[in-house]
């Protein structure tokens, strides 16, 4: 496969500061060399710029903290995404906060009738100025993909919206606000949330995912927020959550999506290095990109 990475240091989307620094500890962690080795082309396209002026706290709206920032660095990324899909590569972005999917999708989206994202993740990230407790755009990505929200983040790339609800699946779930749980039931959205793991186990949760999203879909964004994960073996994110996926579960499905070869575009998101111990999480997040681009051990 011919992969481009992206890396997005940019962490205003919430308010825990280091998570710009996940491109680099991923890097480090060897992401290029593990993908390399598994035969694939691989291009570094380095990081977007985040400017200097854009790296302060804004807080003049506090519903929508630094949305001048967040929405800017996402034009950004949406361009250099797009143009990695029209040179027909698959798109690898490394947050980065969680924010950065707008940007993504923006990207990706448009050259696609019928994207489907699976939204790995201990949140449902479908907040909108309205319903958000805390005012920050990493808990906003998927609702401003569906074309909910305020229009600096929803018309990123010039349109709206990205991806259609019936497209989504949503997997390791355990922390949802009240607005999110009313949207994903008034949207029909698919939700497997760690209820379902631990009922159907991780084999049935992706293989009617992989099922459901091969009828109705012609491409598939991967977007992976390491707090998906337990924290256990992701400790370094901003937002932790006990009860997580296991790293062998996310390991299953990683291989299980390679195997289906349904994958597109992928982002691996909300690596912090000032929170990590050694660099834990991002070898994590290199393992997994490991399993999602073929590794196998035989
Ligand atoms: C919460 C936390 N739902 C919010 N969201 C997180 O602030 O909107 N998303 N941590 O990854
Ligand atoms: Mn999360
Ligand atoms: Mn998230
Ligand atoms: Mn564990």
């Amino acid at each position: 496969m011919n992969i481009s990475i992206i890396g997005v240091p940019m962490d205003l989307g919430q308010t825990r500061r280091g998570v710009d620094m996940g491109p680099s500890a991923i890097r480090y962690a060897g992401v290029v060399e593990r993908l390399e080795s598994l035969n694939h082309d691989i291009e570094d396209l380095g990081d977007i710029q985040i400017g200097r002026a854009e790296r302060g706290q804004d807080v003049t709206n506090p519903k929508l903290r630094n949305l001048k920032a967040v929405a800017e660095a996402n034009e950004k990324l949406a361009s250099a995404v797009d143009e990695v899909v029209t040179r027909g590569r698959f798109p690898l972005v490394l947050g980065g906060d969680h924010s950065i999917a707008i940007g993504t999708l923006a990207g990706v989206a448009k050259h696609y009738k019928n994207l489907g994202v699976i939204w790995y993740d201990a949140h449902g990230d479908l907040n909108t100025e309205e319903t958000s407790p805390s005012g920050n755009i990493h808990g906003m990505p998927l609702a401003a993909s569906l074309g909910l929200g305020h229009p600096a983040l929803t018309m990123i790339g010039g349109y709206s919206p990205k991806v259609k609800p019936e497209n989504i699946v949503i997997i390791g779930a355990r922390a949802l606000d009240e607005g999110e749980k009313q949207l994903i039931k008034e949207k029909g959205i698919k939700i497997y949330t760690m209820h379902e793991v631990d009922r159907l186990g991780m084999t049935k949760v992706m293989e009617e995912t992989i099922a459901y999203l091969k009828e109705r879909t012609d491409g598939v964004h991967l977007s992976l927020d390491l707090d998906g994960l337990d924290p256990h073996d992701a400790p370094g994110v901003g937002t932790p959550v006990i009860g997580g996926l296991t790293y062998r579960e996310s390991h299953l499905a990683m291989e299980m999506l390679a195997e289906a070869q349904i994958i597109t575009s992928a982002e691996f998101v909300e690596v912090n290095p000032i929170l990590d111990e050694r660099n834990k999480t991002a070898a994590t997040a290199v393992a997994l990109m490991g399993s999602l681009f073929g590794e196998k051990l035989v």
